[in-house]
């Protein structure tokens, strides 16, 4: 069955100019650029003969008539700072499948968008309700970096809202998206069948010293929170050293420095500590050393610190049944040109396993580049994966 590659790079092209900016896509979960992109792909979802259901926390689904049906897709919202193909490559993947499967009667596929896999809420949240992680009551107490609740961001969309999908309906889940890092790119081949994803752990930490003035301040006398940022990352590096193996990552990626001011000494600091690895043991080894390595160097500097819980999402293995199909259609289109790898992303596809058979694919990331303005994959690329996606939902 053939599946419409114009139509498909169209409808990506339109999906991007929702939020795009002068160099880059933002579309923030529950922002009015995100749900108007949801809007549209809502009714793209009934053009192509499929019903579209939001459920209550804002994921989209665009269902097949059918009873069963394979369910393929990812997210459509946006990091802050985004790129036009995380996410949205998924989506728009899985609807010209669906779309071709309805025209030519095909093995019935059904679409998903999820909400706020980006994380302005903490992360994949939108699958994370679905696949009963976190009930809404829990989820709606969730509060982003500005202090607006996930309760208030979603009843923006409470006239759209409808039940829960049930997940009972789908046989499996694909969600196709970009690779994200340089493998592929390296490499020249053209599609990565996922083995695993990596899990996660993160922190939000507050450090609490004393406001002071720059200048008649003595060193020895400061109680400066952000020195002793600077050094718990120094001296954290150090210790995981001990226990991190070479696919393990950890970054501190959000900082706010307190009043942020060039006079004054910083009293206060808040900022993520997130670490990422395939094995959960370590995973959990390196909390231990974040906690320890935190309190050593509060206590050498007088500084008070304040530990959100962590949050923790595990290591999953991808379906064997539904990735050989991946391997067995990348081989038929791409011969020799795919490989099975990890995924050092997080994705939707890391809560949807706890339901369902689930699979991940790949296509290539120019440059390695992802989560900035310049993410971007060749055209011809994006239609291999689509071809070789097709060939596995089709079988
Ligand atoms: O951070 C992640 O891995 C995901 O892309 N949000
Ligand atoms: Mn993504
Ligand atoms: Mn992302
Ligand atoms: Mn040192």
């Amino acid at each position: 069955m053939s599946v419409g590659a114009d139509r498909f790079l169209k409808d990506l092209h339109q999906l991007r100019t929702f939020g795009a900016t002068g160099t880059g896509i933002v579309r923030r979960a529950f922002s009015d650029m995100d749900i108007a992109a949801r809007l549209w792909l809502a009714a793209e979802m009934q053009e192509a003969g499929l019903t579209p259901q939001f459920d209550p926390v804002g994921n989209l689904f665009g269902l097949h008539p059918a009873e069963k049906s394979l369910l393929i897709g990812s997210h459509s919202d946006t990091q802050p700072e985004g790129g036009w193909l995380d996410g949205a490559l998924g989506v728009l993947m899985g609807l010209a499948i669906a779309r071709a499967s309805v025209q030519a009667g095909g093995p019935p596929v059904s679409v998903v968008s999820f909400q706020d896999e980006e994380g302005r809420f903490g992360g994949l949240t939108g699958s994370r309700v679905w696949a009963g992680d976190i009930s809404l009551s829990e989820v709606d107490d969730l509060c982003d970096f500005d202090g607006i609740s996930f309760a208030d961001a979603r009843s923006k969309m409470k006239e759209l809202a409808g039940d829960f999908v049930n997940p009972a309906q789908f046989t499996g889940y694909i969600e196709p998206h970009i690779e994200q890092g340089p493998v592929l790119d390296t490499s020249g081949e053209k599609v990565g069948v996922v083995t695993e994803i990596v899990g996660t752990r993160e922190l939000l930490v507050t450090l609490k010293g004393q406001q002071n003035h720059a200048g008649t301040t003595p060193m020895p006398m400061r109680r400066d929170a952000f020195q002793a940022l600077a050094e718990f990352s120094h001296e954290l590096n150090g210790r995981f050293q001990n226990v991190v193996a070479s696919q393990t990552v950890w970054t501190i990626g959000h900082v706010e420095v307190h009043p942020n001011a060039a006079s004054i000494v910083p009293g206060q600091v808040r900022f993520s500590a997130q670490w990422r690895d395939g094995d959960a043991g370590r995973l959990a080894c390196m909390e231990d050393i974040v906690r320890e390595t935190l309190a050593d160097v509060c206590a050498t500097h007088g500084i008070g610190a304040r530990l959100s819980e962590s949050q923790q999402i595990l290591p999953v293995k991808m379906d064997t049944g539904l990735r050989e199909k991946l391997e067995i259609a990348a081989e038929q289109s791409v011969p020799g040109s795919w490989r099975k790898m990890p995924s050092g992303a997080l994705h939707d596809a890391s809560y949807v396993a706890r339901l369902m058979p689930t699979a991940m694919m790949f296509v290539p990331s120019i440059g390695g580049i992802s989560h900035s303005f310049e993410e971007d994959t060749a055209e011809d690329d994006l239609v291999i994966g689509l071809n070789v996606l097709a060939r596995a939902a089709f079988g």
